[in-house]
């Protein structure tokens, strides 16, 4: 059996060990458990108080943030233990055959989106929050501000461009990782309360795509793990 962080026991050690909050990459993980349908158990690391500084936790997740995992039978029936929801999602996406496809083509086309997230809409749409709601009485300057929200409106365009076609997700009919890793950074805005600030009714598609993903079942559950 791997080392599970002391503080948070596992009470099931066979199955998934998941370390999160329901923010949108604690989300990401806990719907996509949710959507596989594997059986895990869920422990909150509360970030405002400082849990991901934790000396086992880190080990886990050196880059100390939530999201993390620990599959007690990982590759070759051994334990793995990481962090990055990315990485954890295609992770379970090969580990169950579900939500990648197995056409070479798709396959790569999600992984490219699933990236696009992880490297622009997060970071991206953070920043935004952080200038515009959390730090808004830390500086008097709007350059930060304005250069993510514009960043963020860019972003926000490229999905809405990408769902002109009709299509219900971001690869089409079927529902992928790269929903589960965009869709919940598009929820997530309501948070920063910017919906103004970034003129979001510009992006009705993806306000559409936002409103779908949260009616699936799976999301309601997976949306509120670790809360
Ligand atoms: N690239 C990472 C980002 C994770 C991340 O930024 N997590 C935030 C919450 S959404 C966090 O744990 N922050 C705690 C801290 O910065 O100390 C991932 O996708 O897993």
């Amino acid at each position: 059996m791997p080392d599970f962080p002391k503080r948070w026991p596992a009470t099931n050690p066979g199955i998934i060990q998941l370390y999160t909050l329901p923010t949108p990459n604690g989300q990401k993980v806990s719907i996509m458990l949710e959507e596989i349908g594997l059986p895990y158990e869920a422990h909150q690391i509360n970030i405002m108080e400082g849990d991901q500084f934790d000396e086992d936790y880190l080990k886990i997740n050196p880059n100390n943030k939530i999201p993390s995992i620990i599959d007690p039978y990982g590759p070759n029936g051994e334990p793995i233990s990481f962090m990055e929801s990315g990485a954890i999602l295609l992770y379970l996406a090969e580990k169950t055959g579900k939500l990648l496809p197995s056409d070479p083509a798709k396959r790569w086309e999600t992984i490219q989106w699933l990236f696009f997230q992880v490297g622009h809409v997060g970071p991206m749409f953070g920043q935004f929050g952080h200038f515009y709601k959390y730090a808004a009485d830390k500086t008097t300057d709007d350059y930060g501000m304005h250069r993510y929200r514009d960043e963020s409106q860019r972003i926000l365009g490229v999905l809405e461009k990408r769902l002109q076609d009709g299509r219900p997700w971001i690869m089409g009919d079927d529902l992928t990782v790269a929903d589960i890793a965009i869709a919940p950074w598009i929820k997530g805005l309501d948070w920063y309360e910017g919906h103004d600030e970034l003129g979001t009714n510009n992006y009705p598609l993806v306000e559409q795509y936002r409103g779908r993903f949260y009616d699936l079942p799976s999301v309601q559950r997976g949306s509120v793990v670790g809360g």
